[in-house]
């Protein structure tokens, strides 16, 4: 289903009074709020293609009615929800849950929906039936090596399907590792895996990128062959310079200090993208910004930072996307959310003061120096964010026409309440 502009019209000019008001106040004292709002359009985070239907834990899953049943379909969901905040306009398929088998349809179907396609996965971290050999002891650190070809088969098929859409990177996430002492010898599940990985860097395009996803745990809970972004690191470096490593925030320890290890990985010019979400434990795939907004405030702000310090453009030097997808929310309104709360965060890091962070840190001026990053914190750049959207024609307040339009009750009236999307 599409939404119609008429509606989004109407909707805009019930609200408008309302935002125009905090939209003044806001530029009248924001001085740059012109050159965020501009910023904030150019922004696009791609939605994976998992993320469409409720996710699931390894204790259950209740999918919530009306979920996509095919690709096509959940073209058609990440389109409403680009119509509705126009900041999402790419999608990020994963291989094989979401093969296109027919790619010249499922290229123009995107291009309708106004979505370009983002990052490729693979995924060798399950076992797909009439698969010849299993994955259970790891794909390409595996101590066999036709397990380690099938991998990087695998991988090379993703990049063909992905060519053909028009992606240009590829995203590796491997579940290899080991789940107790002694199962694995770190130094060759190394070697295999970075051998296998080169193989993969061979088939890239030139015009492709490979990331190199790292995760610290789980499925694999004793060690796992990607695990930081040390290891990462390691093997993208030893690639070369079509290879980067790629954030996941749910993919720490607790407590890492993950502002610092994309300021160094964009410093070394090795960070290539990232997968944003929020956790308290683990990699709960909660959604953006929900547990913990400071936090990704401070990643933006070494974003952005790191980025302006490399002349580079912020919308399209990295690739950004959503990996979220847990037990309980509509997933629609989960990514509006989520979309939301990363243009927040972004708004913010844009209107810290640089110049006067810089001479707080010269002077020692501790005080200073958090005085400035929680007054942009705790700036409200809401009316930005929304007036970004309204100049783009889309929603002013997204969820508020989702719900008002009753768009799940659609869904679910056209497509069933038994659907189970594809994903995890
Ligand atoms: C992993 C990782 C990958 C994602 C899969 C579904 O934990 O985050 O990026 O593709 O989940
Ligand atoms: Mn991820
Ligand atoms: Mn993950």
């Amino acid at each position: 289903m599409q939404i119609e502009k008429y509606k989004i019209e109407n909707h805009n000019e019930s609200l408008l009074k309302a935002h125009r008001s905090k939209f003044e106040y806001s530029s009248a004292t924001i001085e740059k709020a012109e050159s965020i709002v501009k910023k904030l359009t150019d922004f696009q985070v791609a939605i994976p293609s998992w993320a469409l239907g409720t996710g699931g834990t390894r204790f259950g899953r209740f999918s919530g009615g009306g979920e996509p049943r095919n690709l096509e379909e959940k073209i058609e969901d990440i389109g409403l929800l680009h119509a509705l905040n126009k900041s999402s306009g790419a999608i990020s398929l994963h291989i094989p849950w979401d093969i296109p088998e027919n790619p010249s349809h499922i290229k123009a179907l995107a291009a309708q929906n106004g979505l370009q396609f983002d990052a490729m996965n693979s995924n060798t971290f399950q076992d797909q039936p009439n698969q010849q050999l299993s994955y259970k002891f790891g794909s390409l650190q595996n101590v066999n090596a036709a397990v380690r070809r099938q991998a990087i088969d695998h991988n090379i098929e993703v990049i063909r399907y992905g060519a053909e859409l028009g992606s240009t990177s590829l995203t590796v996430w491997l579940s290899d590792g080991s789940c107790f002492p002694g199962q694995l010898n770190f130094r060759e599940a190394f070697q295999n895996t970075l051998s296998g990985l080169q193989e993969i860097y061979k088939a890239l395009p030139d015009n492709w990128k490979i990331f190199v996803e790292y995760k610290a745990f789980e499925p694999n809970f004793y060690s796992t062959t990607v695990g930081d972004w040390g290891q990462s690191y390691l093997y993208t470096s030893k690639l070369g310079n079509k290879a980067y490593t790629l954030v996941d925030l749910g993919h720490h320890l607790p407590n890492a200090n993950i502002e610092q290890i994309v300021s160094l990985l964009l410093m070394e010019g090795k960070l290539g993208g990232f997968h944003f979400n929020d956790s308290k434990y683990g990699d709960d795939d909660l959604t953006a910004g929900s547990i913990k907004p400071y936090q990704l405030f401070l990643i933006f702000n070494e974003l952005v930072e790191g980025m302006d310090a490399k002349g580079m453009n912020h919308a399209t030097d990295l690739g950004w996307m959503i990996d979220a997808s847990h037990n309980v929310k509509d997933p629609l309104e989960d990514l509006a959310q989520s979309v939301e709360a990363i243009l927040i965060a972004y708004a913010q890091a844009l209107l810290t003061d640089s110049k006067a962070l810089r001479q707080a840190r010269q002077d020692n001026d501790v005080v200073k120096a958090q005085e400035i990053l929680q007054h942009a914190f705790r700036t409200d750049v809401r009316p930005l964010v929304a007036e970004a959207r309204l100049r783009a024609g889309a929603a002013l307040d997204p969820i508020a026409l989702f719900r008002n339009e009753k768009i799940r009750e659609q869904l679910i009236k056209n497509r069933g309440t038994k659907t189970v999307a594809t994903g995890l």
